[in-house]
């Protein structure tokens, strides 16, 4: 057995890092990893609770907000709430604390053990999870330690075989994003400090580490709908019963969804108010009282708000929440050919948003008339899709109203002739759900990527002191090293953190999705270099510090290029083009995106859903691209066989 001293203080650290679990975990492997890089091998960690494998869910999922009140455990773990009083107790009993002072021992007393011969590969298997769950069939070889504080038991082992783990998580997140997809998402968010769950069910805090990529998206549109002459306004958050239901069809399927306020302090109001789930009847009352002639068109607003719809289904942060932020435009113009241009160049902006800034793939098109916007003439949108759950997610939307809410509203306007008509209209809209999807198609098992173009913080400078270095000398290279870069444009900082270890900083970042790390040690210093570890691919590379604002640059634009890619590689390997309902059943149980030949008839679509539905949610029409294959004459339509009229994606959706 290899004693390691160097053990005991590192231990002491993490220790000291109580309430932090999932990145002093995840530290606590980096320090292993580093530590087998300096020869030593690294140590086989095990620990895994006692009791039934429910119970090790449980405790899995709640030790890490085993302080919280109760109200935020049972927002964090929904099961919880059926819980008895017993049970209650039973489990709060089993919890082990990360400051429980057995456990601080533990750490501090760790002991490496040797590899039995296993020359193949240089770094041993590593496996340090105390939140994941893990199931163990042999306790032979197992240590037992009595937890003196708590009562609960932990067991470890050291050089422990692999065969004793049937499943082991890993990294600081105790879910993978292949295993488990929908508890990956919930802990990458909340511990990549982009969401606090909050008391009220769909509902989520936004930490600054979520609204600064929200910022950095609005900051570019803002500017492109300036450009494009529309101006911000702020209409009120209430709306009137009246004003609401003004307009019958448009909110006739909503209605459920809409929150209403119905009392201030104990007195109930005379009469209730609604909470806006999207703005039209909000605001077209008041285009039919601004425009009067032609010379009030075009009339070109936007609005930058959060709107509240009350969704019963499954809420998810960023992509299904009760409220949410978004930007809603709604224009109003003399002819419809203006309309016809304006849809398409929002929906050109929200490609950009999805490709160029989150590095998301996404395709243009046409919805079908069942997806078509109920007081539209016609929707456009933007759709991604998210390769682990096969299901496509519309990004964005651009509409063209007709002239259905002039009508509604009596939007009218005099031309230069002195003729009566009636305005054409758009309304477009993009959500924080775009965040949501950039987690979903980016992320990985050590937590947030985020792509370069979006990061709040693009590159983070860690100082790498080893015992007799030169640390203030690092420490000034660090500082130096982020003055030189943030003049160049590039959003940098350093963790000049005391309290911290390198590898609990490699961890913390890596968790949050920092695109750039920039390690700064003796050698480093030494040489005039730095060593730069990128967050996509984990790739090395040592830069001269005479080439550095190039060479990061130049990292940075690769970082977003492979992002991009890699997501675009994915979702086309899950594009499946047929022509027959057989292998549609076939592919839609693969998770695939379809692309069929339809007729585009709305029964059709009609008998589609209901013929594919199931617990995983009906398939639907996701959009008609407006880039078409060629589709041969003859073709028939996938699912009625009736003459095709185009190409159009199918798949379950979010
Ligand atoms: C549809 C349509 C449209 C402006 C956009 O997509 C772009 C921005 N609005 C929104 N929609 C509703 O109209 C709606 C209405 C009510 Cl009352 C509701 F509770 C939920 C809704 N959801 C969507």
């Amino acid at each position: 057995m290899v004693e390691m001293s160097s053990f005991g203080c590192y231990g002491a650290e993490l220790a000291a890092d109580e309430g932090r679990n999932a990145a002093a975990l995840a530290a606590c492997r980096t320090l292993a990893e580093e530590l087998t890089e300096l020869q030593f091998p690294a140590p086989r960690i095990l620990a895994f609770k006692e009791g039934s494998s429910e119970s090790r869910y449980f405790v899995s999922r709640l030790i890490p907000a085993h302080k919280d009140p109760p109200y935020k455990q049972e927002a964090n773990f929904h099961s919880s709430k059926h819980l008895t009083t017993e049970q209650w107790t039973k489990l709060k009993s089993s919890f082990v604390h990360f400051d429980d002072p057995s456990f601080c021992e533990w750490i501090r007393n760790l002991k490496v053990v040797p590899p039995e011969k296993r020359r193949s590969c240089r770094r041993w298997d590593l496996n340090i999870d105390l939140l994941g769950v893990i199931e163990v069939d042999d306790m032979a070889g197992v240590e037992q330690r009595q937890n003196k504080s708590g009562g609960g038991k932990y067991f470890f082992c050291s050089g422990g075989k692999k065969k004793e783990v049937k499943k082991e998580t890993g990294l600081g997140l105790s879910f993978t994003k292949d295993e488990n997809f929908g508890e990956w998402y919930s802990e990458v968010v909340v511990n990549g400090e982009m969401i606090e769950y909050y008391d009220i069910s769909g509902c989520y805090i936004l930490r600054p580490w979520a609204i600064s990529i929200w910022e950095i998206m609005q900051t570019f549109f803002d500017a492109e709908i300036k450009k494009m002459k529309v101006k911000n306004c702020y209409f009120p958050l209430f709306v009137s019963p009246g004003v609401l239901q003004k307009e019958k069809d448009h909110i006739e399927g909503f209605a459920p969804e809409v929150a209403w306020v119905t009392k201030s302090g104990e007195s109930e109001l005379e009469v209730p108010i609604a909470i806006r789930p999207t703005s039209e009847t909000v605001m077209y009352p008041y285009y039919s009282k601004w425009i009067r002639g032609h010379r009030d068109l075009p009339l070109k607003l936007n609005q930058w708000c959060n709107v509240v719809r009350w969704e019963f289904s499954n809420p998810t942060p960023f992509i299904r929440s009760r409220e949410f932020l978004w930007q809603e435009g709604h224009t109003a113009f003399a002819t419809k050919e203006e309309a016809d241009t304006e849809v398409l160049q929002i929906l050109e902006l929200y490609r950009c948003i999805y490709e160029e800034f989150l590095a998301i793939p996404v395709t243009k098109g046409r919805k079908s008339e069942l997806e078509t916007f109920a007081g539209g003439l016609y929707t456009t949108s933007v759709e991604a899709f998210i390769p682990n759950t096969g299901r496509g997610i519309q990004g964005a939307t651009s509409h063209c109203l007709g002239q259905n809410f002039a009508k509604m509203f009596e939007i009218n306007f005099e031309n230069e002739k002195g003729e009566k008509g009636m305005v054409w209209q758009n309304s477009w809209a993009y959500s924080t759900r775009t965040i949501g999807v950039m987690v979903m198609v980016h992320g990985d098992d050590k937590g947030l990527v985020l792509p370069p173009k979006v990061a709040a913080l693009q590159l983070i400078v860690i100082p790498v002191p080893y015992k007799d270095a030169d640390t203030q000398g690092i420490f000034d290279a660090c500082v130096a090293t982020v003055a030189t870069l943030s003049d160049a444009g590039i959003r940098a900082e350093a963790d000049l953190r005391d309290n911290y270890s390198p590898g609990w900083k490699y961890s913390n970042w890596e968790m949050k999705g920092v695109p750039l790390r920039i390690e700064i040690g003796p050698r480093d210093l030494a040489n005039n270099q730095v060593r730069a570890v990128r967050r996509d691919n984990g790739a090395k590379t040592d830069i001269s510090r005479v080439f550095l604002v190039e060479q990061v640059k130049g990292m940075l634009d690769k970082i977003q290029q492979n992002l991009f890619d890699v997501a675009k590689q994915k979702r086309d390997a899950c594009v499946e083009v047929l022509k027959t309902w057989e292998e549609f059943v076939t592919a839609l149980g693969q998770k695939k995106l379809i692309l069929a030949p339809w007729c585009d008839e709305e029964d059709v679509e009609k008998d589609v859903k209901a013929r594919t539905k199931g617990d995983m949610g009906a398939a639907k029409s996701l959009c008609t691209p407006f880039e078409q294959p060629e589709l041969p004459e003859g073709t028939k339509c996938f699912a009625s066989g009736k003459p095709a009229k185009k190409w159009t994606y199918w798949g379950r959706s979010y």
